[in-house]
């Protein structure tokens, strides 16, 4: 029998937009659904690589941005057997960031071109779906923790924003924008619904690359 694949969907968006919040929820409403449904995330901070990440982000050691740029690439890499191995079992994977977040952050920075910065993720699985959490980045810095970790700073984040607009534009992804101020149960419907049809679409189109 042909595989019928798993759909590859990624949510984005700025620090706080409440992309882990509606990532679990997809993922457990999938499951009660009877769907075969998992939850990955970048950075994955339990690998050597992702270790090496988080410490740079908890702002313990400092990392070149170059270095630091790749070192988040690597991180996606080294998960991409895995990835591809899920998928064509069936399993729909819902991530929590992706290239889009290396490419948004570090061009985001001096002198990082979005050219240079999409380079070391060409190549990757190529998301059947990216939801885009649109917050403002003074409504992101009202939530929770905002300020402890590197990046979390609102003209860094503003800059990040318009780094995210600009990679919008690529129609051939396909890119969803979400009103991410509306409520938890609100959001996590609408997010349902474009997931399940990103799942169907999935079932005859083969994995793209980025
Ligand atoms: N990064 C990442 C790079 O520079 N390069 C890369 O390649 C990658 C992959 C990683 C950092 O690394 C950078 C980007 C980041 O700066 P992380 O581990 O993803 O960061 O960050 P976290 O701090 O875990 O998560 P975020 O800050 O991005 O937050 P989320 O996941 O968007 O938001 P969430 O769901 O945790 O919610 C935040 C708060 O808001 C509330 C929640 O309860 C929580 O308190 N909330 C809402 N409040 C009101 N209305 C809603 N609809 C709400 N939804 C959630
Ligand atoms: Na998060």
């Amino acid at each position: 029998m042909a595989g019928r694949r798993g759909a590859l969907i990624v949510l984005e968006g700025v620090d706080r937009a409440g992309k882990s919040t509606q990532s679990r929820r997809l993922v457990e409403a999938l499951q009660a659904g009877g769907h075969q449904a998992e939850l990955l995330r970048f950075p994955e901070r339990t690998t050597e690589i992702g270790r090496l990440i988080s410490s740079y982000l908890e702002k313990k050691n400092n990392l070149e941005d170059h270095t630091v740029h790749l070192l988040f690439s690597a991180n996606r890499w080294e998960q991409v057997p895995l990835i591809k191995q899920k998928l064509n079992q069936g399993i729909t994977l819902v991530v929590d960031r992706y290239a889009f977040s290396g490419v948004a952050f570090t061009s985001a920075k001096e002198s990082f071109s979005l050219e240079w910065c999409k380079q070391p993720d060409a190549g990757l699985p190529k998301p059947d779906l990216i939801l885009f959490l649109q917050l403002c980045t003074s409504e992101a810095a009202k939530r929770g923790d905002f300020g402890k970790e590197r990046y979390e700073e609102s003209s860094f984040q503003e800059k990040v924003l318009q780094s995210y607009y600009h990679l919008m534009k690529d129609k051939t992804l396909n890119w969803k924008v979400i009103d991410a101020s509306k409520n938890i149960e609100d959001l996590h419907y609408e997010i349902k619904s474009f997931a399940e049809e990103a799942m169907q679409e999935a079932l005859h189109t083969p994995i793209g690359e980025l």
